[in-house]
């Protein structure tokens, strides 16, 4: 059977009226993109972009006071170059990006607002584990020509695609354009991202948990009871023995997830009681959502669907429960009946 290109899928969805040619040319700018961060990531130590970003003697340390490494910064130029001359509106870029520099003003007008993190995971670049880069996008709203922070904060079910690019053993592109959630695979010889899996579907139960377990002397009640009880397997309440893994990269996580099923969770802790959880909802929770949610698993942050949820601020955080629909809804119901009788 021949072999699917991301570019021959996007023209036959939008034969099929799934996306229009704006949002058909933004997503071939972000694989573009992606392309070219796999091949710096691949490089690894030869590529002269491992270890933390070393600016006038000292690492460059960003917005909240965490080491940069080189490969971040790189891969949010690659990105926000490729927006650029995409016409799309400005990318906001994770908050960890080093904001002094500014993000180019030229940026013509365009339909669409792409948000992303460059390369999340990247604590892991250093020890060779795989990490990825998040991309969600939004519709401009009418007549703004320059798109200010206001114009991002929309809830993620008005998101009009999302996707990630994991840099693994394979470079694989997994998108959302609202019409289930398709895996491309980098074929390198043609330079290329070949459809591999259409239509993923999430399994809806699971005996496999993604969670920091070092975290659990900072959890709330009901997530303490959760864990407990997924610990306690099959002679405990759940009845069935429970697996674990943490790769602490969300893309990795998410994409067993995606592939296997499973639950990932990253719930709030007390270790820094001012956040509402470690991972942002715009440019994390929110395309991982999508995703999963295209593929037939559920995303909360808890209590609600991570969706729905009204954003604030562009940068804000989110506890995250994603994964097989029947495993979040049993998380999600340990944390209401706790709400209900504390
Ligand atoms: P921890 C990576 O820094 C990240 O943002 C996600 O990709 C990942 O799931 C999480 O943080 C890991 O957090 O606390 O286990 O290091």
């Amino acid at each position: 059977m021949s072999s699917i290109s991301l570019t021959r899928f996007l023209i036959e969805e939008e034969r099929a009226g799934h996306v229009n040619p704006d949002l058909r040319l933004l997503i071939e700018v972000v694989a573009r993109a992606c392309k070219s961060i796999s091949v710096a990531v691949g490089k690894g130590a030869l590529g002269g972009v491992l270890g933390d970003v070393i600016a006038s003697g000292a690492a460059s340390i960003n917005v909240q006071g965490e080491a940069q490494k080189k490969l971040d910064v790189l891969s949010n130029e690659i990105l926000l170059e490729a927006n650029a001359w995409g016409g799309h509106l400005a990318a906001c870029a994770s908050e960890e990006m080093d904001h002094s520099q500014p993000i180019p003003d030229a940026f013509p007008r365009g339909a669409y607002l792409l948000l992303f993190d460059p390369l999340d995971g990247s604590s892991n670049i250093d020890v060779n584990v795989s990490v990825g880069t998040i991309f969600s996008v939004l519709r401009c709203p009418e007549g703004v020509e320059q798109a200010g922070d206001e114009h991002f904060l929309q809830p993620g079910r008005e998101q009009v695609a999302a996707g990630y690019c994991i840099y693994g053993p394979s470079t694989m592109l997994v998108l959302t354009i609202g019409h289930g959630t398709h895996a491309f695979t980098l074929d390198r010889e043609q330079g290329s991202f070949v459809l591999t899996q259409k239509g993923m579907r999430v399994p809806e139960e699971t005996k496999e948990f993604a969670i920091n377990v070092s975290n659990q002397r900072h959890w709330e009640a009901p997530m303490q009871r959760y864990v407990s009880d997924l610990l306690a397997g099959k002679e405990g309440p759940r009845g069935k023995d429970f697996n674990m893994r943490w790769i602490a990269s969300m893309v990795a996580d998410v994409h067993r997830i995606l592939t296997r099923g499973g639950i990932f969770i990253y719930p709030w802790d007390r270790k820094d009681p001012g956040k509402a959880g470690k991972l942002r909802l715009m440019y994390e929770a929110n395309p991982m959502a999508m995703l999963v949610e295209q593929a037939g698993g559920a995303a909360s942050n808890g209590r609600e669907r991570i969706m729905d949820i009204a954003p604030s601020q562009l940068h804000q955080r989110v506890p995250v429960f994603l994964g097989s629909k029947k495993e979040v809804a049993e998380a999600t119901r340990y944390h209401l009946e706790h709400d209900a009788n504390p």
